[in-house]
């Protein structure tokens, strides 16, 4: 057995609870086969793929809150600190039911190599809780949020782990976040980013993941052929990355027809009304359900199936594994050209081969995501010097950064012989940078 496959069999066993942690590693590794087979004995000896696979440290913790009927309610709160070789650990927070180790770690893991790829020093973290934020009132989300942070705080800081959003935390919880840090440390710092414009934000924050998704798909799509205009886009989610993933899909000539939630989708053959949407989801907080009453001549289905309508390019802009073997192929039956990710590991590892041995251009979400940790790493640069750029020197930094993102990955996979292969580009360059700085580190 090789180096790769030895470490590779351990973390299998070690981690067979772990499913989504499994998932994300294998992926990297197969992409590395080339670049480990180059350098196995130096790797091997530093035992670069065991301490990479494995994070500095994991943090556990309880969160008691009071709902509105004067019960305390228990949620656990995690923060994996995976990886600060390159820089500070950076990565987002995530309330969701469905949040477990695996999940965290799994995001963590994934954010090493994203957060490298960015060219910015971030290190690697994620963290978050199984606390559900629907159906809380707003009282029951500050009380979360605040006491989420009374234990959070003695492991962050702006110049050791920076959290931010990612899903079920917006600038509401930040803000909430951010207080309780202040409060508990006495401290008005940058310790966590996507805050709001009146305390340290940055403008372009909220739009950045989108915005940054479709930097990188219309440089994708120019470099093999043409660029966004006039395509037809299927977009799944209505959050905060689907929103401005739709908005700069159409501000660069896309026509978006479809968004969904974790109960139903909408087809919008007229092209998705994106102000509405943003009055139902950022006003409202509502479903997307809500969109039909007002456009009735719309679909709206229940359940899965937001890769069923024929379009030329899907984003998908949820969760994790929303895009699997069967929703490939129907992609692949109705002409689809490109699919790039702007969740996390969205597509499941036999899609996105299916989808790259049919020719279809495929961006891994670590890059083509990687546009929302990018314009964090931007309010951290703007918060160290005290000072605010605008929204256009912001969103020309994250253009360029994207951009170049595109190009490292294209390199990347040229120089091991796996020309058009993103996913390979993707992994390899992100873990060189962070390799190099491991070994210039020493043992640690
Ligand atoms: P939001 O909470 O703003 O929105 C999430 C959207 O995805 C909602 O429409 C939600 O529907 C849907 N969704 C969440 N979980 C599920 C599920 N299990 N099944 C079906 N639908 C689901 O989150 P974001 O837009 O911030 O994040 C979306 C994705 O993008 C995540 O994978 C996140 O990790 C990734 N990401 C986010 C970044 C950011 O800056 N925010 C940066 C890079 C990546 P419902 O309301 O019904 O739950
Ligand atoms: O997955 C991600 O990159 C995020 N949720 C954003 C993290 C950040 O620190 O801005």
């Amino acid at each position: 057995m090789s180096y790769l496959n030895d470490v590779l069999a351990q973390i299998e066993k070690k981690y067979s609870y772990q499913p989504e942690f499994l998932q994300a590693v294998r992926e990297v590794f197969e992409s590395l086969e080339k670049v480990i087979t180059k350098n196995e004995k130096l790797y091997e000896d530093n035992a670069i793929l065991e301490r990479i696979t494995e994070p500095d440290r994991q943090i556990q913790f309880r969160v008691p809150w009071v709902d509105d009927t004067g019960k305390i309610r228990i949620n656990t709160g995690y923060r994996v600190q995976f990886n600060n070789s390159i820089g500070p650990y950076k990565g987002g927070l995530r309330l969701h039911p469905s949040v477990n180790l695996s999940v965290i770690k799994f995001l963590g893991f994934e954010q090493v190599f994203k957060n490298s790829l960015t060219s910015l020093p971030m290190g690697g973290a994620k963290g978050g809780s199984d606390f559900d934020p629907k159906g809380k009132s707003p009282r029951e989300i500050m009380n979360f949020c605040q006491s989420f942070m009374t234990e959070l705080y003695k492991y962050v800081g702006k110049d050791m782990d920076v959290p931010a959003g990612d899903i079920g935390v917006g600038a509401r919880e930040i803000g909430y976040m951010f207080g309780q840090y202040k409060r508990m440390t006495g401290l008005f710092e940058g310790v966590l980013t996507g805050k709001g414009l009146s305390y340290g934000g940055s403008l372009t924050r909220k739009e950045a993941t989108g915005y940054g998704l479709l930097y990188f798909t219309d440089e994708l799509l120019k470099a093999n052929g043409n660029g966004m205009d006039g395509k037809k886009v299927a977009i799944s989610g209505a959050g905060n990355v689907a929103i401005y993933a739709a908005e700069k899909a159409s501000q660069l000539g896309g026509k978006v027809v479809t968004l969904s939630d974790s109960t139903g989708w909408i087809y919008d053959k007229n092209g998705i009304d994106l102000d509405l949407v943003k009055e139902i989801k950022e006003v409202r907080r509502g479903r997307i359900s809500e969109y039909k009453d007002a456009k009735p001549d719309c679909e709206y289905h229940e359940g899965k199936g937001v890769w069923s309508v024929p379009v030329d390019i899907a984003l998908p802009c949820a969760t994790q594994n929303e895009l699997l073997l069967d929703d490939a192929k129907e992609l692949v039956k109705n002409g689809v050209q490109c699919v790039c990710e702007g969740a996390n590991m969205p597509t499941s590892i036999d899609a996105t081969k299916y989808l790259q041995a049919n020719g279809v251009l495929f961006a891994p979400g670590k890059a083509s995501n990687a546009g929302g940790v990018a314009t964090s790493g931007l309010e951290m640069s703007q918060n160290s010097e005290r000072l605010s750029w605008t929204f256009d020197q912001v969103d020309s930094k994250l253009k360029s950064i994207m951009i170049g993102i595109y190009k490292n990955c294209e390199s990347a996979a040229e120089e091991y012989g796996l020309k058009g292969n993103y996913v390979a580009g993707a992994n390899i360059a992100g873990f060189t940078k962070v390799v190099d700085a491991m070994l210039a580190h020493g043992a640690c």
